[in-house]
């Protein structure tokens, strides 16, 4: 068994206990090992910063978690067939998305996870900056190698927002929307950001990179100043601390299963998943398309998941990529 197993085994006994105390003897026949050398797990799992008390006789009592994204917690009885058979998780990494391209380009298994407690680089699109405190929010990749030409890459992202939107709409209790192509908003301020990579020849995707920030328990003196779009969290949504455990199982059920939707029935589920968050038809827009702006009215998307756009002069525009702002 690794650390990070017996970690996660001792952690689901207390989860089982309730409030109550785990006795040693439960603990080292859970683990196969001796008494002496479970207080050293224990002590191992202290300076994570779980607070366990130890009572003569009674055996070991978890009184706080910090809610870590431990592999082996992040797996136990997740029930996914792609998503998450393999989590790697670091307590502090530059960014999940440079970890998962060296897994990718290693050969990691489709469906790989890196998590991070914190980001010291963590990236938006175009090159900007992710803001990323350790202890608060969810950071996370996923190699994914859908049999697609790369031209269809983008279509993951749809996936990853209605996923993200729902697993945010349960979690929280409130209504999540996506903007065109990739945020995730709530009452139109910005709660998680999406940064998808490619890695292709012409007609074959190697691996694709799925990025995905979730502002979770993130306080509002934790935002930057200079922000593009206003930001929240759940936790400023709801007023309540959110797991950190549970959101991310919750999401990588929801992605697990839209991928296999994906692979089965192509992109037209996942389209009319993520419409289902998609509130903008009927609105007036401005589309930064990086070298011009193109202003109408959203009329939906086509199959392909691009915005159709009707203009003011009648005209009609079908735009692939660019930053929406309602007007
Ligand atoms: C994104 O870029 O929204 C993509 C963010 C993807 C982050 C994840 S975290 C896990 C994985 N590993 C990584 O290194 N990245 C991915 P973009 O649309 O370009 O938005 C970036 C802009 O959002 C910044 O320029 C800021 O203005 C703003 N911003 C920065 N941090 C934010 C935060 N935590 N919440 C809301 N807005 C933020």
């Amino acid at each position: 068994m690794t650390g990070q197993d017996a970690h996660a085994t001792i952690l689901a006994l207390f989860r089982s206990a309730g409030d109550g105390f785990v006795s040693g003897a439960q603990i080292s026949r859970a683990l196969g090992v001796s008494r002496t050398a479970i207080w050293k797990k224990i002590e191992q799992l202290r300076l994570l910063g779980y607070a366990i008390e130890a009572v003569p006789s009674k055996g070991y009592r978890l009184q706080e978690s910090p809610d870590l994204l431990l592999a082996a917690e992040v797996q136990a009885e997740l029930g996914t067939e792609r998503i998450g058979r393999e989590v790697i998780y670091y307590a502090e990494t530059d960014s999940t998305n440079l970890r998962a391209h060296e897994l990718g380009k290693a050969g990691a298994e489709e469906g790989t996870v890196v998590l991070a407690d914190r980001q010291t680089a963590g990236r938006g699109r175009l090159g900007r900056h992710w803001c990323s405190p350790g202890g608060v929010n969810l950071y996370a990749s996923i190699v994914v190698r859908p049999p697609v030409a790369p031209r269809y890459a983008s279509q993951m992202t749809f996936l990853s927002a209605a996923a993200v939107a729902q697993t945010v709409s349960e979690t929280g209790g409130l209504t999540a929307t996506v903007k065109w192509p990739n945020d995730v908003l709530v009452e139109g301020r910005k709660i998680a950001g999406l940064l998808n990579e490619l890695d292709a020849e012409t007609e074959r995707i190697h691996y694709l990179v799925l990025g995905i920030g979730v502002n979770l328990n993130m306080q509002a003196g934790q935002f930057p100043d200079d922000l593009r779009y206003p930001a929240t969290s759940l936790l400023l949504e709801t007023g309540r601390r959110v797991s950190r455990l549970d959101f991310v199982r919750c999401l990588l059920r929801h992605m697990d299963r839209l991928y296999s939707l994906y692979l089965a029935q192509g992109f037209q589920p996942v389209l009319a998943a993520w419409q289902q968050y998609f509130h903008l038809v009927g609105c007036m827009v401005e589309v930064d398309c990086q070298n011009r702006r193109v202003v109408g009215c959203v009329q939906g998307l086509d199959s392909d998941g691009a915005l159709l756009l009707e203009l003011a002069d009648g005209g009609r525009e079908r735009v692939l990529a660019g930053d929406v702002r309602p007007l």
